[in-house]
């Protein structure tokens, strides 16, 4: 039973026997994501003062800026991830291939693998605008004590043991899934430590707010096009309204709480959309979809759909359940 005020770390001895894996690891593994959350909380809140908001000069596999916040959270989550020695494996938006931990020590007993998006929204950093880490944990499936291999990180959603997200906003929050509901931590600064505020996150069945970048709106699939003309319409229920971050974590978690849908289509520049599906889309379909709302391409679930590579992207279509139903319903009958 979740008690408010309860600290992140009160709560994840007392949930421990929910996970129905050797949850000692996965604490430990939590518990090393919120210290890594903290340390780059720390720099966030700064950026404006000091220079390390300017781009690093340097340019991810994406082809996007580094800027140096993205570079500097990068680091911070695989150090501490791998000075806990808690994971054989990361894979990361900002490495070009997943960077192996220990595994090729035969006493390394690690079986978690983690894929993140250290500082999602990054654009915005220098307009001070809120950006968020995205983290998705697997146990690997090759064997414990071997070299960790990339079948370990291109597995289906559905085979998720955790995820979360931590957003750097107007306060700092850790929400996180292990399979047993979403639950969301808040920030105390003062003394560095997360108090639970909000138990029990449930996307509401219905909203009216739909995130969507609509200057790509030509760009679209038909069935898209008619959603968003359908959210715009004089109804009783409609119009809805629009609001759009461009930090996914951000109108996520105000959809979540609002209730709402956020849209990345894809499009003729992003024929794929734009998000990456092992560090973006899985981990927001799994806490999408444990809080009751739900996650497709337009089409097929989110969490079934068979990677292929790293830094694969996906359209991506996620939050309250009616809403996506009726994304779905338009792009059955209007099609691409
Ligand atoms: P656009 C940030 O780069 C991101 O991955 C998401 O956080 C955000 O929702 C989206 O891309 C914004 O993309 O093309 O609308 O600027």
């Amino acid at each position: 039973m979740a008690n408010k005020n309860q600290t992140l770390g009160e709560f994840i001895i007392e949930n421990q026997d929910s996970f129905k894996y050797t949850s000692g690891e996965l604490s430990r593994l939590i518990n090393s994501i919120r210290l890594a959350a903290k340390v780059v909380n720390h720099e966030v809140n700064k950026a404006g003062l000091v220079d390390i908001t300017g781009a690093a000069g340097d340019t991810n596999i994406q082809g996007e800026d580094q800027q140096k916040l993205d570079v500097y959270a990068n680091e911070k989550f695989i150090q501490t991830l791998t000075k806990r020695n808690i994971v054989c494996g990361i894979a990361s938006e900002e490495e070009d291939d997943f960077v192996a931990i220990n595994s090729q020590d035969e006493n390394n007993q690690n079986k978690y693998v983690v894929l993140i998006d250290p500082l999602d929204g990054s654009s915005n950093i220098d307009v001070n605008v809120s950006v968020g880490t995205i983290f998705s944990i697997y146990r690997r499936v090759t064997p414990i004590g071997t070299p960790v291999k990339i079948e370990d990180f291109l597995q289906k959603g559905s085979e998720q043991v955790a995820a979360g997200y931590v957003v750097y906003g107007t306060s700092t929050m850790l929400v996180y899934t292990t399979g047993d509901g979403v639950n969301g931590f808040t920030l105390n600064p003062a003394i560095g430590t997360f108090y639970l505020s909000h138990p029990n996150m449930t996307f509401p069945e219905n909203g009216s707010i739909y995130s969507v970048n609509e200057g790509n709106y030509m760009d679209f699939p038909k069935g898209i096009k008619k959603y968003i003309k359908y959210c715009q319409e004089e109804e009783e229920d409609r119009p809805y309204t629009s609001r759009y971050i461009g930090s996914l974590v951000s109108d996520f978690h105000r959809n979540m709480i609002k209730g709402g849908i956020y849209m990345y289509p894809k499009g003729s520049r992003n024929p794929n959309g734009k998000l990456r599906l092992l560090y973006e889309c899985n981990p927001m379909a799994f806490l999408a979809e444990q809080a009751g709302g739900k996650s497709s391409d337009g089409h097929t679930r989110t969490m079934d759909v068979e990677p292929t590579e790293l830094h694969q992207r996906v359209p991506f279509v996620c939050g309250s359940k009616n809403m996506v139903n009726k994304v779905e319903e338009f792009m059955r009958e209007f099609g691409e």
